[in-house]
């Protein structure tokens, strides 16, 4: 199997409410184009709840069990167990990192970070890999911190981090190759593939600059 390294080149993040058409459609395609791991997140407005969205999360689990990519799940725990989802993501404010450690074993475990130090205590509390962001200005998220720039990607390298880790926030095929360039392992995206017109083609073209870039 690919080490997580290497499966967090291109990380996908989605949920219903971030596509323009059917999500199991959208997910397939950008797998086809590159897609390396992916990310189920039901959230914002029109986001299902209850077994509509574990229905959804099982579709597209079983298109990532499909093409061997990891599958996964938002800040819902609970769900994740359920399901056997590969791995779970969490933020700064959901449940503490040690706790979920201890309910998930050895699924991975990835934590959002916003600076040195907070990557710093996701390291030492047992994170396999961390989410930095925002890099850039998004409106895909509503309650994002500061924009940082790649710069915290340096900093937090520069500080002898090393575990996996991708940048989130504003990315597309513009700038990917910064956040690579900084020192991340991959880019996490949403819009840059959800709502493109064709996700399979955004993909392939992402996948090839970041691939280019390290
Ligand atoms: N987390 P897009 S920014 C889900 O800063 C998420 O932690 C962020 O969407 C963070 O690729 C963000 O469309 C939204 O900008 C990413």
């Amino acid at each position: 199997m690919m080490k997580l390294r290497e499966q967090l080149a291109l990380y996908f993040v989605m949920g219903s409410p971030n596509c323009q058409s059917v999500p199991e459609e959208v997910v397939e395609e950008a797998i086809e184009g590159g897609v390396t791991i992916f990310q189920f997140r039901e959230k914002g407005t029109g986001s299902l709840e209850g077994e509509e969205k574990k229905r959804l999360a099982k579709a597209l689990q079983d298109i990532c069990k499909k093409h061997g990519v990891p599958f996964v799940v938002n800040d819902d725990v609970d769900l994740a167990i359920e399901i056997e989802a590969d791995g779970v993501h969490i933020g700064q404010e959901d449940e503490q990192i040690e706790f979920v450690r201890k309910k998930i074993g050895n699924k991975i475990l990835g934590v959002s970070v916003h600076d040195v130090e907070e990557a710093k205590q996701a390291e030492a509390l047992g994170a396999d890999y961390l989410g930095v962001g925002p890099i850039f200005y998004t409106t895909t998220k509503e309650d994002i911190r500061e924009v940082s720039g790649p710069d915290v990607i340096q900093a937090i390298r520069a500080h002898g981090l090393t575990l996996p880790l991708v940048g989130i926030g504003g990315i597309n095929a513009q700038n990917t190759h910064e956040v690579i360039e900084a020192g991340a392992d991959g880019v996490a995206v949403i819009s840059a593939i959800s709502l493109q017109e064709s996700p399979r083609q955004s993909a392939k073209e992402l996948r090839a600059i970041i691939d280019a870039s390290k």
